[in-house]
């Protein structure tokens, strides 16, 4: 996404449940945080994004370098707010953003005030009228192991609370190549049991094993969504990991679908054998999301276009495509409804642009 770049038309897009707050800026929020703390960290904005496809590894290497830019709780105050605007911009009507809160002593930072500034955010975003519901999960980083997972579930519980449900959920994520989810299941089975939703990074790369342990042990006793899932069906004939993808259709699970992404991290060759259409195909829910708007300088609206024109998707696919995306989200049904009514409404009016 280049910096100051907008779009003209008010285009479809309906609602993101993928994305990460400190990879999902945009080039001119962070070209200005930048320029105002560069003598800090040394680290040039060129340098902060894939403008081509690049191993998974490389993305990783990004998130550090992002990591020792938003260390204060100004800095997320304003990524946080500016995240949500730019949503906002490109017709996100429903956001579920998501994040690891972090610990840094040196600026005073700690879990419970980074999910604190994430809060104060989201409401002063209300308060300004912005036309999208924002929800946060409580992020998850696999590489900082179980009892650190604890301490988030702990934290997402309380906040669930005294939010009355603002935040509703965890994210598992971080470099898939590290630890094993499979771990991770009893944190995953106490989070459900408190309430809690889940979204699981699975499958990003070819884990089957984790994938069929975590399936195995949630299915039935959690709310899940499945984040990227990338290789969920790409198993060897014979190998008897048919199990996973049985379990997927069993239980509905919603797959995240994040093409961009997929495509510069090289998980994926090229956007006709994206898994997006392997699972529409199945008539199985599949959300297309961004994963992380900077990082992958892709918006929304971008992600429906390029599927569009990819498989030749019409008007009607699209609109009835978004309207059945909604039954994917943590929210409740009658948030749901509201969301179908007004995007229903929206498109009657053709107030919404469509790749021709
Ligand atoms: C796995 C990812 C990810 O939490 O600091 N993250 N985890 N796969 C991906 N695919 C590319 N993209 C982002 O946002 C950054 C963190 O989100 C996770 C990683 O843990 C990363 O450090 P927050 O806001």
């Amino acid at each position: 996404m280049r910096a100051g770049r907008t779009k003209p038309n008010k285009w479809l897009t309906a609602q993101e449940l993928h994305a990460h707050l400190n990879t999902s800026f945009s080039m001119s929020f962070l070209e200005e945080l930048v320029s105002q703390t560069q003598d800090e960290h040394g680290i040039s904005v060129n340098d902060l994004h894939l403008t081509e496809s690049q191993p998974l590894d490389q993305g990783f290497a990004i998130f550090s370098k992002l990591h020792k830019i938003f260390r204060t709780e100004e800095s997320i105050y304003l990524l946080t707010r500016s995240v949500i605007k730019e949503f906002a911009e490109d017709n996100v009507k429903y956001l579920e953003l998501r994040s690891t809160p972090k610990e840094i002593p040196e600026t005073g930072l700690t879990r419970d005030v980074y999910m604190q500034t994430m809060v104060r955010a989201v409401h002063d975003c209300e308060k300004e009228g912005l036309d999208i519901t924002v929800r946060l999960l409580v992020s998850i980083d696999r590489r900082h192991g179980v009892e650190i997972a604890k301490i988030a579930v702990d934290l997402a519980e309380r906040w669930m609370k005294s939010t009355k449900g603002l935040v509703l959920g965890i994210d598992f994520s971080g470099d898939p190549k590290v630890g094993d989810a499979t771990d991770f299941i009893p944190v995953f089975l106490d989070a459900a049991e408190r309430g809690l939703k889940l979204a699981l990074h699975l499958e990003e790369i070819p884990l089957h094993e984790e994938t069929k342990n975590v399936l195995r042990a949630c299915c039935g006793h959690c709310t899940i969504r499945i984040g990227h899932g990338t290789y969920l069906h790409r198993y060897e004939p014979n190998e008897g990991h048919e199990e996973i993808e049985d379990l997927v259709v069993k239980w509905k699970i919603p797959v995240e679908a994040c093409v961009t992404s997929n495509l510069l991290s090289k998980t994926v060759d090229r956007p006709g054998t994206h898994h997006f259409w392997y699972w529409r195909s199945k008539q199985h829910p599949v959300i297309l999301c961004t994963d992380g708007k900077g990082v992958f300088g892709c918006l929304l609206s971008d992600e429906y276009s390029k599927v569009a024109k990819e498989f030749s998707l019409g008007r009607e696919y699209l609109v009835n495509y978004a309207l059945s995306t909604f039954d994917t989200i943590f929210e409740c049904d009658e948030v749901k409804q509201r969301l179908k009514d007004n995007l229903k409404q929206f498109s009657e009016k053709e107030q919404i642009a469509f790749p021709s």
